[in-house]
C-alpha cells in the first residue's frame, strides 16, 4: 500500500494508479497498454469510489475504458462486455456534442460519468 501513496489505491484484487498525464482516449489505452494494464473499468461502486478519490484529487476529469464504439449505444469493457455496472450522471449518456458523436467515458470528480468524444484530452487511471 505505501508504494502506491498518493497516486494509487488498491480496492479488494484490483489496483487504481493515477498516471499524470492527460491524453486522449488511444492515446491513454496505450500508456495503460505498456505498463501492462488497462484503463480503470470501476465494476462495483467500491472500485468507483478509488478511481473518485484519485480523480478528486487532481481534479480533473480521467477517462475509463468503457466505450460505445463497436455499436452506438451499447457500453462495452475493452473485451467486448455488457457493463457490470454504472453511474451515469443524470441525462448521460446523450451521445451528444455540439452534435458530434460522444463514444467514450469521462468520470467526474463528484464520480458520476458522461459520455464524451474520444478526442477529448482526460486524465489517465490505470487498473492492474
Ligand atoms: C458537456 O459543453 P456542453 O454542455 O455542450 C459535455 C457533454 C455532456 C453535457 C452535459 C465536451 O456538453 O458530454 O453531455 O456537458 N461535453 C463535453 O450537460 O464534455
Ligand atoms: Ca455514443
Ligand atoms: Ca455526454
Amino acid at each position: 500500500k505505501a508504494v502506491l501513496f498518493p497516486d494509487g489505491l488498491a480496492v479488494g484484487e484490483k489496483i487504481f494508479k493515477m498516471a499524470g498525464v492527460v491524453k486522449s482516449y488511444s492515446d491513454a489505452q496505450q500508456v495503460c497498454r505498456e505498463a501492462r494494464g488497462q484503463l480503470a473499468s470501476p465494476r462495483s461502486a467500491a472500485e468507483n469510489e478509488a478511481v473518485t478519490q484519485l480523480v478528486r484529487a487532481q481534479n480533473k476529469q480521467a477517462y475509463l475504458s468503457m466505450s460505445d464504439i463497436s455499436t452506438e449505444g451499447r457500453f462495452t469493457y475493452p473485451m467486448g462486455e455488457s457493463l457490470v455496472y454504472s453511474n451515469w450522471a443524470s441525462g448521460e449518456p446523450n451521445n451528444n456534442n455540439d452534435g458530434q458523436p460522444e463514444n467514450c467515458v469521462e468520470i467526474y470528480p463528484e464520480g458520476k460519468w458522461n459520455d464524451v468524444s474520444c478526442s477529448k484530452k482526460l486524465l489517465v487511471i490505470c487498473e492492474f
